[in-house]
């Protein structure tokens, strides 16, 4: 499987493009890469951003492009309209899952796109979107609406589909009992995904989730299986996140994540599967009993 991440660079592999190309080699995927911009950024601080000239966008996507059959994209940091733009020129024609992560702000406080670009991520990025998998700050940019009992999270989802977003997942929308609720609404349908809150401030947590779903999606999955499947390895890349910089840990997908997710889905299955067969056991015996008492 060959999955192409456009996005920015990122030196310290927490986010970004590296960090794409370490979950999709966790997963066992190829991952191709196109940068738009170059950031110098470390654990602690947001450093400079330098966007890479429109030629070398160009000639980065004619390669890419050009050469391998793509069956997936993930759409991360476009810095300005210009790169938002041109991205959009090559993506438009092509029919394949793209999923948009749009990404405003780094955990370290670095802005990822430049506010007059807003307008036309809006108008050019986000109608390519298969799924688009903002949280909640994110959404509430886009739409210029914070979120709360009048504005739903599902009359918000539902501006972002009128902006061309074709399903939209909304990340981390409540948190209750310690647990995160991610709201999700498709073409027909609306539900939420429920998993652990894990209270440990990361780096990469984002990027992994937009890059899983991708993974997910085009493995054939349906968009809840692929949301589910992101979530889980999400919340393990959190679990498995190591300090490696002075500052905050990063978020690592393990190699064996999705062998750990299906063993254990089955054993849930199993359990369900053991609690019915007690039921029937339970069921028969009493039936027996009943025909017994009657002979007698
Ligand atoms: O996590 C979002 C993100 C995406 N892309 C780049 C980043 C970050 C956050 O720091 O630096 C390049």
């Amino acid at each position: 499987m060959n999955l192409l991440s456009i996005g920015g660079s990122d030196p310290s592999s927490g986010a970004g493009i590296q960090s794409d190309i370490k979950t999709f080699s966790a997963l066992d995927a190829y991952g191709l890469t196109i940068i738009t911009s170059v950031t110098g950024q470390n654990t602690s601080n947001f450093g400079m951003v330098e966007p890479v000239s429109k030629n070398i966008l160009k000639n980065q996507l004619e390669s890419v492009i050009s050469d391998f059959k793509i069956d997936g994209i993930k759409i991360g940091m476009v810095y300005n309209s210009e790169i938002i733009k041109i991205v959009y020129k090559y993506l438009k024609k092509l029919k394949i899952p793209i999923i948009v992560d749009p990404v405003i702000k780094s955990t370290t406080g670095g802005m990822l796109i430049k506010k007059s670009a807003i307008s036309d991520f809006k108008k050019f990025i986000m109608p390519l979107a298969t799924i688009i998998t903002p949280n909640k700050f994110e959404a509430e940019i886009l739409t210029k609406t914070k979120i709360n009992s009048k504005n739903t999270p599902e009359k918000i989802a539902k501006m972002m589909q009128k902006m061309g977003a074709k399903n939209v997942v909304i990340t981390g929308v409540e948190i209750k009992n310690k647990q995160v609720l991610d709201f999700v609404l498709e073409k027909n349908k609306k539900y939420y995904i429920i998993d652990e809150k894990i209270s440990k401030m990361n780096r990469g947590s984002g990027c992994i989730h937009s890059a899983a779903v991708l993974y997910a999606i085009v493995k054939n999955k349906n968009i809840k299986e692929s949301l589910k499947f992101a979530k889980k390895t999400t919340l393990n890349s959190i679990k498995n996140s190591k300090k490696v910089g002075k500052g905050i840990v990063i978020t690592n997908v393990d190699r064996h994540d999705e062998t750990k997710i299906k063993l254990s889905n089955a054993i849930n299955e199993f359990i369900k599967i053991k609690i019915f067969i007690k039921i029937f056991q339970n069921v028969r015996q009493i039936l027996f009993i009943q025909k017994k008492t009657k002979i007698n």
